[in-house]
């Protein structure tokens, strides 16, 4: 029997300097599907390459795919309905799976206005399994549970939950065999590097803390690959791709504080030295002296530092409930250790005031980071935030447009500063910030690969107009 053919794409368009991953999740299930399946599967990201819609529905037809799986955060969905459309047209007899962070989001809301015949909220890799197995077993999805699906003109929610990995050390590692990894070499990744050979790596899964405009796409109960295991996928892309460089895109790598010590022991006994960062960020209140000295023997370099709020206040509003003193020693501390340390700040959160953006500013320019981005909130559906706006406050939701945005120019406010003064504060965070000559050294002395700093400029300038410029 020939084998069944999935066509697996991550949906985007990468518009600037900011990073863009290996499509982790699409490989994680294309390894998968490997293992319960007689498969070939292509697996394609349009972001690498800003391939246009045209050029996938083309190369899906090409490969004559009979499982069509598309992948894509809320930001990259505005092209559903073009890209379905097209895939319907050329392959009318195969299936179309959606999932990912926006059907994670949006439920079954995702299936409006596009041609997508199953969509697959939160993990993928056992839902997705499912599907397969009963589209080709009669066609009947409503056994599967927690999928959103089409029948007789509607759109049917199956009950349940789609099911969760519960020893995720039974999962093979990603497809990166499936990809080529060259072009990722050269553009900037999440860690903000170009031209360095890394791989992207995801070695716990779920969050047990309950911040509400965070994604649920994991659970909530942490789970994690063994430090052995982490350990064999390093030590096979050193062997296989020649790769000393990893970037961990973990929520909270650092909650398992034995398993930190664990793998930061065994990477330190590695023959080759190997480098690591952690552009997602790690909890920096569970940090102490210890762990930092460890991630330092293990080699990390750069460190994503989220303190989102400087006001306690909105600390517990958020439910982040950061301990500021301990974040604010623990930079210090990686910091002295030369490790480049990014803040991720946010704001404009409901109820915030002048004072708590003030708050938020000082803690930020009085740490160590090396620099800052001062996101404003971006409210997902599925959050607990978006239901707080939507009951107080829903005329500030009619404007939000999800489409095509980028990062750090997201322009919402949904805080109780009039947006004049709110986006003077934004700039003034960035101005306030960066100003500062002990800064402006540390970042030149410390950043990886100064040759490239040049090309963020314009990126800081477009963050220190915003709100003024268009
Ligand atoms: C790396 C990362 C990025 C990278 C690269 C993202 C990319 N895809 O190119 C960068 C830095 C560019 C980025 C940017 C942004 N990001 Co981001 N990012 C992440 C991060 C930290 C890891 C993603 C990852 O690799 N996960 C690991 C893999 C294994 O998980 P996965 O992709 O979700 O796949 C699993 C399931 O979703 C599902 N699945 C996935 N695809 C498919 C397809 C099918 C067919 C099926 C059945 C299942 C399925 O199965 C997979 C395996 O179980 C996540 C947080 C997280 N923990 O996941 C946030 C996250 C994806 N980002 C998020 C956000 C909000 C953003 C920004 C919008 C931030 C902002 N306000 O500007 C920007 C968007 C930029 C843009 N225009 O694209 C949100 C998404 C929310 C949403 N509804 O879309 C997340 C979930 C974090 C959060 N705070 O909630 N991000
Ligand atoms: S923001 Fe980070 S710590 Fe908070 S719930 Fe999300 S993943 Fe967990």
């Amino acid at each position: 029997m020939r084998p069944l053919k999935i066509f697996l794409a991550s949906l985007g368009f990468r518009k600037s300097v900011l990073g863009t991953i290996p499509p982790l999740g699409i490989m994680y299930i294309a390894a998968y599907l490997r293992t319960k399946f007689n498969v070939e599967i292509r697996i394609v990201n349009q972001k690498i390459n800003n391939m246009p819609d045209d050029e996938l529905v083309k190369q899906a037809k090409e490969f004559g795919a009979d499982v069509i799986g598309l992948s894509m955060l809320t930001t990259n969905a505005y092209s559903l309905p073009y890209t379905t459309r097209n895939l319907k047209a050329a392959l009318p007899d195969t299936l179309i799976v959606i999932g990912g962070p926006h059907v994670s989001a949006f439920g079954a809301k995702s299936l409006e206005g596009n041609l997508a015949d199953v969509a697959v909220p939160y993990e993928g890799e056992l839902a997705f399994e499912a599907v397969i197995n009963a589209h080709f077993n009669g066609g009947n999805m409503a056994g599967v549970p927690g999928i959103f699906r089409r029948a007789e003109g509607t759109i049917v929610s199956n009950p349940g939950i789609t099911p969760f990995v519960e020893n995720l050390d039974s999962l093979p590692f990603p497809a990166y065999d499936l990809v080529d990894l060259k072009p990722y070499w050269n553009v900037p990744a999440m860690t903000s590097l170009m031209r360095r050979k890394y791989v992207s790596l995801f070695t716990s899964r779920g969050c047990p803390f309950r911040c509400i405009y965070c994604h649920r796409i994991f659970g909530d109960r942490l789970r994690v690959h063994s430090a052995q295991r982490v350990i064999e996928e390093i030590k096979f892309y050193i062997r296989d791709y020649g790769v000393n460089d990893f970037e961990f895109h973990d929520d909270v790598f650092n909650h398992d504080k034995r398993r930190l010590f664990e793998i930061c022991g065994l990477i330190a006994k590695l023959d080759s030295k190997v480098k690591l960062s952690f552009p997602n960020g790690l909890r920096f209140d569970e940090l102490n002296t210890d762990s930092i000295d460890a991630l330092t023997d293990a080699g990390i370099y750069h460190c994503a530092c989220p303190l989102e709020s400087g006001s306690p206040r909105i600390q517990k509003l958020i439910g982040k409930n950061l301990n500021i003193r301990k974040y604010l020693e623990n930079v210090k501390y990686m910091t002295s250790k030369r490790i480049f340390t990014l803040g991720f700040v946010m704001m404009g959160f409901p109820t915030e005031t002048e004072e708590d953006l003030k708050q938020t500013i000082e803690t930020a320019c009085i740490s160590r980071l090396h620099t800052a981005t001062f996101f404003t909130l971006t409210l997902f559906p599925g959050t607990k935030i978006y239901d707080i706006v939507l009951k107080n406050n829903p005329g500030k939701l009619k404007n939000i447009n999800y489409d095509d945005n980028e990062y750090a120019h997201m322009k919402y406010n949904f805080s109780d500063v009039p947006d004049k003064e709110f986006f003077y504060y934004q700039r003034k965070a960035y101005r306030d910030f960066y100003m500062n000559p002990s800064r402006i050294f540390r970042i030149t002395r410390d950043f990886r690969q100064t040759r490239s700093l040049p090309l963020f400029i314009p990126e800081y300038f477009k963050r220190l107009l915003k709100g003024i410029s268009g």
